[in-house]
């Protein structure tokens, strides 16, 4: 049984977390946020003790760090341009860190924090939660036994409709989450270079605050991709009957089906990295880099080879 430390405990996704501390049979001691809204915890863990200034809550980690309630773990649900600095406090007070994607914006925040875990002998892993879907477990295994020189055709639709609110939060902020491409791309662009090999050749078509889409050549791979957040973008089929997302992955015209058993995804996720295979610094730089790479690139606009979807 570890002990853990949450920060971002009032949001949307610490639920998640705390339900997989749960299930997979831990203890959450401590919890941080600045805003105060986390009745959820007495789901879980109403004997937890909780803080909203950062300073009250390092004080009392490291009071617990003298006592036989070390914090083994630090989890990090904070948003994302936070998740660096929320990483070292935990590696600081002698934690490892399991941190929500994206792990952080740039690149060169992943170099910084291997020096910090050198420094205090401790890991980080990242919560990159398709790698454990069995559909996508499934098809990284076809690929391994099909021909190395087969480059598979892949067309990726993922539109999850977010209301007004999204804009006017931190998610909107590209300074603050990096964006559409980074904040929903990034399971998509870590799950596709783990399947099919490091980017060869990367093509933005379409970047805005609602949508982007893409091309990439992967080392066995053609990916169109689209993405986007804007209820308008949705087949016309699926607003028929009132549904709000459309996810689609399809190779050689062949629909993957993945839709289904991501809740459960975060359970596992905290499994993995308890049996010690969790994903580390290094597993998260190819996406990290990938994202941020889009983030600086101009938009082509629709020409070449782009998703049939970013046509509208
Ligand atoms: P959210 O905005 O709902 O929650 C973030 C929480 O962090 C809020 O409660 C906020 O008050 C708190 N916070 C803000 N600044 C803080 C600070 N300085 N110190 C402590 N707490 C602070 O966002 P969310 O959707 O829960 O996202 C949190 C993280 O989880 C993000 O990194 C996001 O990308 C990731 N996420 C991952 C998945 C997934 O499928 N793996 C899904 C959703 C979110
Ligand atoms: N929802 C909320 O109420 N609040 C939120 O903050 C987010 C969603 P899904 P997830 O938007 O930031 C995805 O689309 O899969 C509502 C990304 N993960 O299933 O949980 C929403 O309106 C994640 O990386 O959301 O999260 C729906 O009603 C990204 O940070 C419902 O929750 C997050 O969106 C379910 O929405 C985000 C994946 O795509 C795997």
């Amino acid at each position: 049984m570890k002990n853990f430390a949450l920060i971002g405990a009032a949001g949307y996704i610490a639920p998640r977390h705390m339900k997989a501390l749960k299930d997979t049979g831990n203890v959450l001691l401590a919890a941080y946020d600045k805003f105060d809204s986390v009745g959820v915890m007495d789901s879980y863990y109403p004997e937890a003790d909780f803080f909203t200034e950062f300073e009250r809550f390092d004080r009392h980690v490291e009071k617990l760090k003298r006592t036989d309630k070390t914090i083994d773990f630090v989890s990090i649900c904070s948003p994302n341009y936070l998740h660096d600095s929320h990483i070292r406090f935990g590696l600081r007070v002698g934690a490892d860190v399991i941190c929500e994607k994206p792990l952080v914006l740039n690149p060169w925040n992943i170099e910084a924090l291997k020096e910090v875990e050198c420094e205090h002998g401790k890991k980080v892993f990242n919560i990159l939660q398709l790698r454990l879907h069995p559909s996508i477990v499934a098809l990284k295994k076809r690929i391994e036994e099909g021909s190395k020189d087969k480059i598979y055709d892949i067309d990726l639709a993922y539109i999850t409709s977010r209301g007004h609110w999204y804009y006017a939060s931190w998610k909107g902020d590209e300074s603050k989450s990096g964006g559409i491409a980074t904040n929903i791309g990034v399971h998509f662009f870590d799950m596709l270079t783990w399947v099919f090999g490091a980017v060869k050749k990367n093509v933005v078509h379409i970047h805005t605050h609602d949508r982007a889409a893409g091309y990439f050549e992967l080392e066995q791979a053609r990916v169109r991709w689209f993405l986007s957040i804007n209820v308008d973008t949705l087949p016309e089929s699926v607003k028929a009957r009132g549904g709000r997302t459309y996810r689609s992955l399809t190779m050689e015209g062949t629909e993957i089906e993945f839709s289904d058993g991501f809740t459960e995804l975060h359970t596992h996720s905290y499994q993995h990295i308890l049996n010690g295979q969790g994903f580390g610094l290094d597993e998260a730089m190819p996406s990290i880099q990938i994202v941020n790479d889009i983030r600086h690139m101009k938009a082509s606009g629709l020409v070449g080879d782009y998703h049939p979807m970013a046509a509208g």
